[in-house]
């Protein structure tokens, strides 16, 4: 009796097991790839373990390592799609796979601690350990554990490594320069993200960018950004999402966003006070000493972190006494384009594809020389900046540019701009209204974000015809006749405007624009184009202090002096420079109330109100934009 149970049990597994169709576990083999994959979890000194892909060429021997951390998802991010050659696999963002694969890398791709498949806790851009981060580790300690790690388990390696990353992943090259490992020979942060209030992600000059709310929300709501608790849309029109809310802190109340630790953090950190001065990588990096060849990346019109990257080499460049170590390069591309096809930006079209020049010509011999024993020192300029306007690239010695000279375009009466003193009408005057704020770009506005297969134009922001704002009453619009010889600017612009307001509070966004001729013949939709080649946003209550706001005295001229993002520009003969002024770029940043509020994020609707705002060009009150004329 008991033998025949058995036996029945033996035969109802036998046609389990004849049923179910997934194998226990799954083998690739060996030789169909070109390549070996291996997830490792590597131990870093507190004990916490964090999630590496390892990426090996078949036959790799001595093979230098091209490492990239991430809060994106390092498993996607080596996987673009499925196939036997490690080209596809890394075609897509972070990954120069171009360069990556002629060049023989070992890619190594890392999540950062709290995210996908590593342990720990998430902690926005992680500050450096000391007060504003307790834990005792951060991204520095955590890349000298992994690359002590990779140097000693990888038997095909040379034992050297580079970094590099874009965003988010630059930033975490430069916390790698920060006491680095012995074995980091090389970093090249791509658009990194380097002062949070200045001018790259959260706010620029103090207006808060309130579209990266869900960035917020989708980053620090789940370790692997789990799309089913994601934000949510509400309106197809960002526009009209961002207007019912009120204000960016009464929008995040309604959603629970206070849930989100960073976000505390930004509410409770309008102004640039310690919490941003602490974390900017600029003032970090001034004060390290400087070990390792460091290649920052920049692109000109960069919607997300235009400021990072030239911040960090006017911060550093100045301490490399040998010119040995700082490299600056400058390309006409939107955040992450230089990995990209980088041909044609919008409407832009550059002759040639700029993306691979830098990838085939300046990062891959630069990161050669470093990393591959033997290599020929690199033939790369100090500083590698594209000209816009002739589209040419330039091998220049230092940035901005020996001979660049402040030449002062003055915003003139009658709308015009020229670089003579002005006269006559003492302003120019227009009624900005927070219940209709000027938009960024023309509606419905989307997110961000980058899936053109879902509409989103996002990346291309900055390079929209910015005709549809100077037809506005609420735009102020100030422009030069026709350039009688060309016109080359290369550097930051900064604005000198003199302003007053009925308000109390003001936002003053200054735009430097490319006018085109009436018709372009060999391009028709460029006839009269009107390119902005530097522009941003200043909270008027930061005039005096960035780190405590004040109140703007109704109704007095005041000046607010502010750097435009860095350009590298040819204003083309018979084209025209136009300045635009308005108060208002929403629904990307923040409305201001123009009623002084204590903190912006908590203003009630009944302070958003109108003002009319006056740009005073009077003697003794000129406002101009300093133009770094070569
Ligand atoms: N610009 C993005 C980011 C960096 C750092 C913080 C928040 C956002 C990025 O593209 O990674």
């Amino acid at each position: 009796m008991g033998g025949a149970i058995v036996l029945l049990l033996v035969a109802a597994a036998g046609v389990l097991a004849a049923q179910t169709e997934t194998p226990a576990k799954v083998t690739i083999p060996a030789d169909a790839f070109g390549y070996t994959r291996q997830h490792v979890m590597i131990p870093m000194r507190d004990g916490v373990k964090l999630f590496t892909v390892v990426l090996t060429p078949k036959g790799a021997r001595q093979a230098p390592i091209l490492l990239t951390r991430t809060p994106y998802d390092a498993k996607a991010l080596s996987n673009h799609t499925q196939s036997a050659r490690l080209g596809p696999i890394l075609q897509g963002y972070d990954n120069a796979a171009d360069v990556i694969v002629a060049g023989g890398y070992i890619r190594v791709l890392q999540d950062v601690r709290g995210k996908y498949g590593s342990e720990g806790d998430y902690m926005m851009t992680r500050p450096l350990r000391g007060p504003r981060n307790r834990t005792g580790v951060d991204h520095a300690t955590d890349t000298y554990d992994t690359i002590d790690w990779l140097v000693k388990n990888i038997p095909e390696t040379n034992g050297r490594v580079g970094i590099l990353g874009i965003s988010y992943d630059g930033f975490l090259p430069l916390m790698a320069l920060v006491d680095p490992h012995p074995a980091l020979r090389v970093a090249v942060p791509m658009n990194p993200m380097v002062d949070g209030w200045k001018g790259d992600d959260w706010f620029h000059n103090g207006a808060f960018r309130q579209q990266n709310m869900p960035y917020i929300w989708n980053q620090e709501g789940t370790r692997d950004n789990d799309s089913i608790v994601g934000w949510w849309s509400t309106h197809f029109d960002d526009y009209e999402m961002y207007l019912q809310a009120g204000s960016a802190g009464e929008l995040a109340r309604r959603r629970g966003l206070e849930q989100m630790g960073f976000w505390r953090k930004i509410v409770e950190h309008p102004a640039y006070d310690a919490f941003w001065q602490d974390q900017a990588m600029d003032r970090i990096l001034e004060r390290q000493p400087l070990r390792v060849p460091v290649m920052l990346v920049h692109s000109l019109w960069d919607q997300e972190d235009i400021y990072g990257a030239p911040a960090v080499y006017r911060a550093i460049k100045p301490k490399d006494v040998n010119n040995d170590k700082v490299f600056l390069v400058m390309g006409p591309w939107y955040h992450g384009q230089m990995i990209g096809d980088g041909s044609t930006l919008g409407a832009l079209k550059f002759g040639s594809d700029t993306g691979l020049y830098f990838r085939e010509e300046i990062l891959a011999p630069f990161l050669d020389q470093y990393l591959r024993e033997g290599a020929p020192k690199a033939d790369v300029a100090t500083v590698t900046a594209f000209e816009t306007g002739t589209n040419k690239w330039r091998r220049l010695a230092s940035w901005p540019p020996a001979g660049v000279q402040e030449k002062r375009l003055y915003l003139q009466a009658g709308g015009r701009a020229g670089f003579g003193e002005p006269a006559g009408e003492r302003f120019t005057e227009y009624v900005a209204d927070p219940a209709k704020p000027a938009p960024f770009r023309a509606r419905p506005i989307r997110p961000t974000g980058y899936d053109a297969v879902k509409g989103l134009t996002w990346p291309l922001w900055l390079v929209d015809d910015q005709r549809e704002a100077s037809g506005r009453t609420d735009v102020a619009v100030f422009v030069t006749a026709p350039l009688e010889a060309p016109l080359q600017i290369a550097g930051a612009p900064m604005v000198n405007l003199v302003a007053s307001t009925t308000g109390t509070d003001a936002d003053w966004v200054v735009k430097l624009i490319d006018v085109y001729p009436d018709e372009v013949a060999e391009q028709p939709a460029m006839g009269g184009y009107q390119l902005m080649v530097a522009g941003d946003i200043f909270r008027g209550r930061y005039r005096e202090s960035l780190e405590v706001a004040k109140a703007i005295e109704p109704g007095k001229a005041l000046t607010y002096r502010f750097a435009l993002p860095n350009a590298n520009h040819v204003f083309r003969k018979g084209h025209r420079v136009m300045v635009q002024v308005q108060s208002a770029w929403f629904p990307l940043y923040d409305r201001n109330p123009q009623t002084f509020v204590a903190n912006i994020f908590w203003a009630k609707p009944e302070d958003y109100k109108k003002a009319t705002q006056r740009i005073h060009h009077g003697a003794g009150e000129a406002s101009f934009i300093g133009l770094p004329v070569k």
